[in-house]
């Protein structure tokens, strides 16, 4: 008899709590298998029969490792044999690029994982040559990380924050390019369709400007030119270089355009960006140019940003937004009447699209006020009716950095959330990106923030 999903919520929890207070090695490496195993099972069970299945591994830090190819319920299975190796397969270059101190991956993994071969990607079919663009992608890409002091560098847990990366963009360069990126973005719906043809996709949450993580996220999973890419909002605010994000991920997409898609997130909007970070990075950045030069940086980003669509259908199957659903939404074919550019209302579909959360509660079913003052919560029967009316299979969403894991599903399984900024405003959280193959397998690819010896020791440290 096939365990209830509930079963799953109540033991995900449990587990978590066993895995902080217990010291013994082997009982802690049990937990996290059985964890991963209890995920799979969640994303299993809730399948309707005759339609495609959901496969879910996790790859990265916290648990490493890859299922073998699941065929029925009762085939689910751990193979050490398969574990993926990507990460040594696409060790970056510049190894310093992580800011985040992954784990070493023991030599003994097996690279000829099964899983690999469907996920060749294609290369780009339609790249646009801007130079401007061009020159863009390249300072971006080559910028040099600042020297560490070595008192830093071997206690990583002292750095409050990463050492910015030097960039020089100028004014009128940000201008050229913002208008070649609504040019870009006008072309494309309100929903995006994604198909077959575009997977494998890497799907990204937040950034928050941690231009130095996004970077790490290239490098650890490959550049557009094969890799495709859907970042679901948030790109500024926070982290200290929201300009270098913004312009970065604008101009793959403009040079990729069949490879790199952008959502809309809640902090691109003038009246929330104003707020909380960008607004002031604009304004200090460009202060030697005068007030009026930053204040126009600024504007120009936010009337691209009002062009971005706001969530993306992918092969049918999975529905990718910021926030998450709304009581204004019956089929997603409602948000194809989203008109843009528009700017984020404070009620309606388009403001809990960005808006929008599952309840932390899941005893707490239907629609609910949310606690940030603005849109709503939803329950595990909205997300079940939903989906069942439009056919799809799951929910990814980004918007919250819910734990330490950097993804966390919700809503029985149908709703995951993944969070892409690792050690966000310094709570030392993994980040997590989720890697959709052709034949819709997901993967959740963990971007660690500490050593696992290190934070094995924080851990330690928070149970006396
Ligand atoms: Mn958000």
């Amino acid at each position: 008899m096939p365990r209830k999903a509930a079963d799953h919520k109540s033991y995900l929890v449990g587990s978590e709590r066993t895995a902080m207070c217990s010291k013994n090695k082997a009982e802690r490496a049990s937990v996290k298998r059985n964890k991963v195993i209890a995920i799979l099972v969640a994303v299993l069970l809730r399948r309707p029969r005759g339609t495609r299945r959901l496969q879910c591994t996790i790859r990265g830090g916290r648990a490493r490792g890859a299922f073998g190819r699941v065929t029925s319920r009762s085939s689910i299975g751990m193979s050490q044999n398969s574990i993926a190796t990507s990460e040594e397969k696409k060790k970056p270059e510049n190894s310093d690029e992580q800011h985040s101190d992954h784990d070493n991956v023991p030599e003994s993994e097996d690279s000829s994982s099964s899983d690999e071969e469907e996920e060749v990607e294609e290369v780009a079919k339609d790249i646009v040559q801007i130079p401007l663009v061009n020159s863009l992608i390249y300072r971006l890409l080559s910028a040099k990380v600042p020297d560490v002091p070595d008192a830093l560098k071997k206690d990583p847990l002292s750095r409050p924050t990463a050492p910015l990366i030097d960039v020089e963009l100028k004014p009128e360069d940000i201008f050229k390019l913002c208008e070649h990126a609504i040019e870009s973005l006008k072309k494309q719906k309100s929903l995006l369709r994604i198909d077959n043809a575009t997977l494998p996709l890497v799907v990204c949450g937040d950034i928050h400007g941690q231009f130095r993580d996004l970077r790490g996220v290239f490098s650890k999973m490959g550049l557009p030119y094969t890799q495709s890419y859907l970042f679901m909002g948030d790109y500024v605010d926070r982290g200290a270089q929201g300009i270098e994000v913004a312009v970065f991920l604008l101009a793959l997409k403009i040079k990729f355009p069949t490879k790199v898609f952008m959502l809309r997130g809640n902090h691109e909007d003038r009246h929330t960006t104003m707020s909380y970070g960008f607004y002031d990075e604009c304004m200090k950045r460009y202060a030697d140019d005068g007030e009026a030069i930053g204040e126009k940086v600024f504007s120009a980003f936010m009337t691209v940003f009002n062009y971005l669509p706001l969530a993306a259908h992918i092969d049918g199957v999975i529905l990718c937004m910021h926030g998450g659903l709304s009581p204004h939404m019956t089929t997603i074919d409602d948000i194809d009447k989203i008109q843009r550019p528009c700017i984020i209302p404070a009620y309606g579909l388009a403001c809990d699209l960005v808006w929008s959360d599952p309840s932390a509660d899941e005893t707490r079913d239907g629609w609910s006020m949310s606690p940030r003052g603005i849109s709503f919560n939803f329950g595990p029967s909205i997300v079940e009716e939903f989906c069942k009316r439009n056919k799809l299979d799951l929910i990814v969403r980004a918007h919250q950095c819910t734990n330490n894991d950097g993804y966390k599903f919700a809503c029985k399984g149908r709703v995951l959330t993944v969070f892409t900024a690792p050690n966000y405003q310094n709570q030392k959280n993994d980040g997590a990106m989720l890697r959709i193959s052709k034949n819709h397998k997901c993967r959740l690819v963990i971007l660690r923030t500490t050593k696992k010896k290190k934070r094995q020791e924080i851990e330690d440290d928070c149970t006396e």
